[in-house]
């Protein structure tokens, strides 16, 4: 549970913030996953959206809320809260309405939240070369050193996920978008999971169990942002193809992850793009 403590928040304000306040994006994955989980729990919550493209995430006043510069982030009755997955451990403790990390579950779940946590960057890795142009995707220079320059701690400790996330910025930047080495990688990570929770959905409806957990949520997500940039499930993976156009036929759920229509927009004229530069998906996955 990454839970700030009171010297970590350099923006005092949200210390006055009542009830359940999220700071998040339209097309962050991690927001997403919070955003269907909310909806699903009928919990009621404060929308403070955090433009990711614009670099919000680097000024100095989210950075006095998350030095690690990342959303989603939970302010509860002043207190704050990061690292989506704990966010979504500790309200779904809290408005017990409708369980979706059930406590007989709890051992597999956290293995597979783990999983999907781990594999963050692959995601981001293939959304930053497929969804849009390395320039709508790069930050800019002087956001990058105000996170730098930025408080390293968390919790009063020294914080390793900082330096991860400056690290993949400031790469980005050097070799002017993602390299081919870490999209084969970051394809190949995909395709050993999908085969993993494909065979899960073999043996009952859900991931972990015969009902819906925050590891459906999770992964869906993830399958829909796949799905978004030209991976296709039918083939391969017959019953997460299945278990995920289920999912895809609840409104919340293809609301909350598809691509706002400006962006949409770019994506397809960015496509066309990539298919005759021969830097498409299909070349890839074909090399794979
Ligand atoms: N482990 C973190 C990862 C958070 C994360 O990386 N969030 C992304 C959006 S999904 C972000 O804020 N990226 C900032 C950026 O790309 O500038 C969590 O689960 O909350």
């Amino acid at each position: 549970m990454v839970k700030l403590l009171d010297t970590d928040i350099k923006t005092r304000e949200v210390k006055k913030w009542q009830g359940v306040n999220i700071l998040h994006f339209q097309g962050s994955s991690c927001s997403q996953k919070l955003r269907i989980f909310l909806k699903e729990k009928n919990i009621n919550w404060k929308s403070h959206h955090i433009n990711l493209v614009n670099g919000d995430n680097f000024s100095d006043w989210f950075l006095g809320i998350n030095p690690r510069g990342v959303v989603p982030v939970l302010v509860d009755n002043g207190e704050v809260h990061i690292e989506s997955n704990d966010i979504i451990k500790y309200l779904d403790n809290k408005f017990p309405s409708k369980i979706l990390w059930p406590e007989n579950e709890t051992i597999k779940i956290e293995e597979f939240l783990e999983e999907e946590d781990n594999i963050h960057l692959d995601l981001r890795n293939l959304t930053m070369k497929f969804v849009a142009p390395t320039f709508l995707m790069k930050k800019k220079e002087k956001d990058i050193k105000n996170f730098e320059e930025s408080s390293n701690f968390v919790e009063g400790i020294k914080d390793e996920q900082k330096q991860i996330q400056l690290k993949f910025h400031k790469n980005f930047i050097k070799n002017n978008g993602i390299d081919k080495s870490s999209i084969k990688n970051s394809i190949g990570v995909f395709k050993e999971k999908l085969t993993k929770i494909n065979n899960e959905l073999s043996k009952q409806k859900f991931i972990i169990s015969n009902q819906l957990t925050i590891v459906d949520i999770a992964w869906f997500v993830y399958l829909r942002r796949l799905e978004i940039i030209g991976f296709t499930f039918k083939e391969n993976y017959p019953y997460l193809s299945k278990w995920f156009y289920e999912l895809k036929s609840n409104k919340v759920f293809l609301k909350e992850t598809s691509l706002p229509t400006p962006l949409k927009i770019i994506s397809s004229i960015y496509k066309v793009y990539l298919l005759f530069t021969g830097q498409n998906l299909k070349k890839y996955l074909n090399k794979n």
